[in-house]
C-alpha cells in the first residue's frame, strides 16, 4: 500500500504545464518567508522569500515539484515576475514597520539573461523606494558556472544597480577557486545537505569548514540553511560562520506567522 507522502507525489509527478498556469492566474502561489539569523549576534539579518503553491485539492506542493515544468514552458518568467512584485511590496511594508533587515529571493537559472527580468526588479525597488543594496539575489553554484562560461554579463549590471548577490547550494563543486575569485558576488550559502548532517557526519564536518575558511578569506559573508538544532548551531559557530536559516531558528512561514515571530503587528 501506498503511504500518504508516496501518493502525492505520484500526484505531484502528474503536475502539468497547463495546472502550472491556471495556477499563476487563479493566484494559487503564495509567498513563504524564512529569517536568516547572525550567528554572533542573534539578530534578524534578512527574511528568504520562499514560493509554494497551494493547491486547492493536492495541499501545499514544493517548488522542486513545479519549477521544473514552470522552467521547462516559459512560464518561470511570469511566476518569476509575481514573486518579485509579491516579495518587494512586503519588503516595503516591512521597512514602514521599521523592521532593519534585508531581503534574499532566489532566481531561476532561466531567467537570468532575460533583459525584461532586471528592469522589474529595477523598476519596482524605485517604485516601493528599495534600496537595491537591501536585496540578495540567490542563484546556485551550478548556475554560477553556466553563467561563468557564457561570460553573462548581467552578473555585473545586478551589481552596478546595487544588489547584493549569493551563491546558493554552495560547496566549490562547479566553480574552481580561481573562477569563485573573479565573481563579484557578496555571499555564499552553503549545500543545505551537508549542513542537514554535519551534526552526524565528520565528512559534511570537514567540507562545511573548509568552505566556510575559503569563502571568509575570499571576504564573503558565508550563511548556512538547514539548520535543524542546537548541535548544529555550535558546530558553525565554532567555524565562525556569519548567519544561519532554519527549522531550529524558525521554518518558513506566513506573513503574519512571521510578524508573530519577529513581534511586530501585522
Ligand atoms: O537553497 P534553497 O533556496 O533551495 O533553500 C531553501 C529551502 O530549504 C526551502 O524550501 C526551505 O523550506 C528549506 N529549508 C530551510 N530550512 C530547512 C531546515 O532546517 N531543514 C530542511 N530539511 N529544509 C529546510
Ligand atoms: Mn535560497
Amino acid at each position: 500500500m501506498q503511504t500518504e507522502f508516496e501518493k502525492r507525489n505520484d500526484e505531484s509527478s502528474a503536475l502539468t504545464a497547463d495546472m502550472v498556469k491556471h495556477a499563476i492566474k487563479n493566484n494559487e502561489f503564495l509567498l513563504y518567508y524564512q529569517p536568516i539569523v547572525s550567528l554572533a549576534e542573534q539578530q534578524i539579518k534578512s527574511a528568504e522569500a520562499l514560493v509554494r503553491w497551494q493547491h486547492p485539492t493536492l495541499g501545499i506542493i514544493a517548488p522542486d515539484q513545479f519549477m521544473p515544468i514552470a522552467e521547462e514552458t516559459g512560464l518561470i518568467v511570469d511566476l518569476s515576475q509575481w514573486i518579485f512584485e509579491v516579495c518587494l511590496q512586503q519588503y516595503a511594508k516591512w521597512q514602514e514597520a521599521g523592521l532593519d533587515m534585508g531581503l534574499a529571493i532566489n532566481l531561476s537559472p532561466k531567467i537570468i539573461d532575460n533583459q525584461s527580468t532586471l528592469t522589474v526588479l529595477e523598476d519596482l525597488c524605485k517604485q516601493l523606494q528599495i534600496n537595491p543594496a537591501n536585496i540578495s539575489l540567490e542563484l546556485t553554484e551550478s548556475a554560477y558556472k553556466q553563467y561563468y562560461n557564457k561570460k553573462n554579463e548581467l552578473f555585473h549590471r545586478l551589481r552596478a544597480l546595487g544588489f547584493k548577490l549569493a551563491i546558493d547550494d554552495f560547496e566549490l563543486r562547479y566553480l574552481n577557486l580561481p573562477e569563485l575569485l573573479s565573481l563579484e558576488v557578496d555571499e555564499i550559502k552553503l549545500n543545505k545537505l551537508h549542513i542537514l548532517n554535519l551534526d552526524k557526519d565528520e565528512y559534511s564536518q570537514k567540507i562545511t569548514k573548509i568552505i566556510i575558511n575559503i569563502a571568509k578569506n575570499c571576504g564573503l559573508i558565508v550563511s548556512a540553511t538547514g539548520v535543524e538544532n542546537l548541535a548544529t548551531w555550535n558546530l558553525l559557530e565554532q567555524y565562525k560562520c556569519d548567519q544561519t536559516q532554519g527549522y531550529y531558528i524558525c521554518k518558513p512561514v506566513s506573513v503574519p506567522e512571521f510578524n508573530k515571530w519577529i513581534g511586530i503587528n501585522n
